[in-house]
């Protein structure tokens, strides 16, 4: 596998990385991570988002030249890596750069990728692209500067919940532990990642759960945010993330699940479990992915008929 990405990327001259929709540290950093280390050898690289970054990663931004994709700039490209992309259509808009790339090669671990890359390097075990892109940079000998490094130190801390999660191994802890040898600034991207929010923020969050409702015996958490109550804060859809974890961390609580209403009339659901019950299928039944204890979908109908359905599959999972 390494030695098939190694060729590819001897004979690129020009080469894009790209991230999914609604980016998180992980998708981000990954594509900092190896962009960084590919910008050393001397190749044209770019590094693609298809989406606003979130304020959180702002300091990812600052140091990294990313470009938002439009249709078309994939064109010449000898070379695109999709990285933590569980499926295509997590690209969003920007799918079709899929066929304006000669090689896509594919580096994601989220259950069920259905390798739609030329290359596909999928480990579902490990605990995030940006440790699997890790690996990669140590294999083929690429140098690794600051910003790649602390690129990818983000995406190993967000995607493992601050190394709490069990993807959490011996071997992502290492892995961890080489970047901050290299001198990455933990302390920074904790305080930009966890500790900048927005008051408006942890105020919203006060209203949104006065209304958080539990079922199935204290065992499922559901809470909503509509667009109204996002308006009424000047907050888009992408504030306030950690609510599920918040939700998930409540005693008795198996699966939280946090339904926030999009633009156009539809959904986002987001699932997290801290139990043996998995919430990467019912996510899949609902149209989306993701990993046995966080996943999410994205659906046509409003919050109050997706809590409906969702209430429904989960009588079948609690059966
Ligand atoms: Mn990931």
């Amino acid at each position: 596998m390494i030695h098939r990405i190694h060729q590819e990327i001897n004979r690129a001259a020009k080469i894009a990385l790209i991230s999914h929709k609604s980016p998180d540290g992980d998708s981000l950093g990954s594509v900092a991570g190896l962009g960084q280390a590919l910008m050393e050898t001397g190749k044209e690289i770019t590094l693609f988002t298809n989406d606003s970054i979130p304020g959180k990663y702002e300091f990812l931004a600052e140091q990294n030249p990313f470009v938002q994709y439009k249709k078309g700039m994939g064109k010449d490209l000898d070379l695109l890596f999709v990285l933590d992309c569980g499926q295509a259509s997590r690209l969003d808009y920007s799918e079709v750069i899929l066929t304006e790339a000669k090689t896509v090669i594919n580096i994601d671990h989220h259950m069920r990728n259905p390798n739609f890359g030329h290359i596909n390097w999928v480990d579902t075990e490990i605990s995030s692209t940006c440790e699997l892109v890790l690996e990669l940079i140590n294999a083929l000998k690429l140098p690794l500067n600051y910003a790649g490094a602390t690129a990818l130190y983000t995406g190993i801390v967000t995607d493992t919940g601050s190394f709490m999660y069990d993807n959490t191994s011996p071997k992502t802890l290492r892995a961890a532990a080489n970047l901050l040898e290299m001198g990455v600034d933990k302390d920074r991207i904790y305080r930009e990642t966890y500790q900048s929010r927005n008051i408006r923020e942890v105020k919203l969050l006060g209203e949104v759960l006065k209304d958080l409702t539990l079922l199935f015996d204290g065992r499922v958490s559901f809470t909503s945010l509509s667009q109204e109550i996002l308006k009424s804060y000047d907050l888009d859809i992408q504030a306030m993330d950690e609510l599920i974890d918040f939700t998930r961390d409540i005693a008795g609580v198996e699966i939280s699940i946090v339904l926030k209403e999009m633009e156009n009339g539809g959904t986002k659901i987001g699932f997290r479990s801290k139990s043996d019950r998995r919430v990467d299928g019912l996510a899949r039944s609902f149209g989306g992915g993701g990993h046995e204890k966080a996943a999410g979908a994205t659906v046509k109908m409003n919050p109050g008929e997706t809590k409906q359905q969702l209430i429904k599959a989960l009588e079948e999972l609690f059966e």
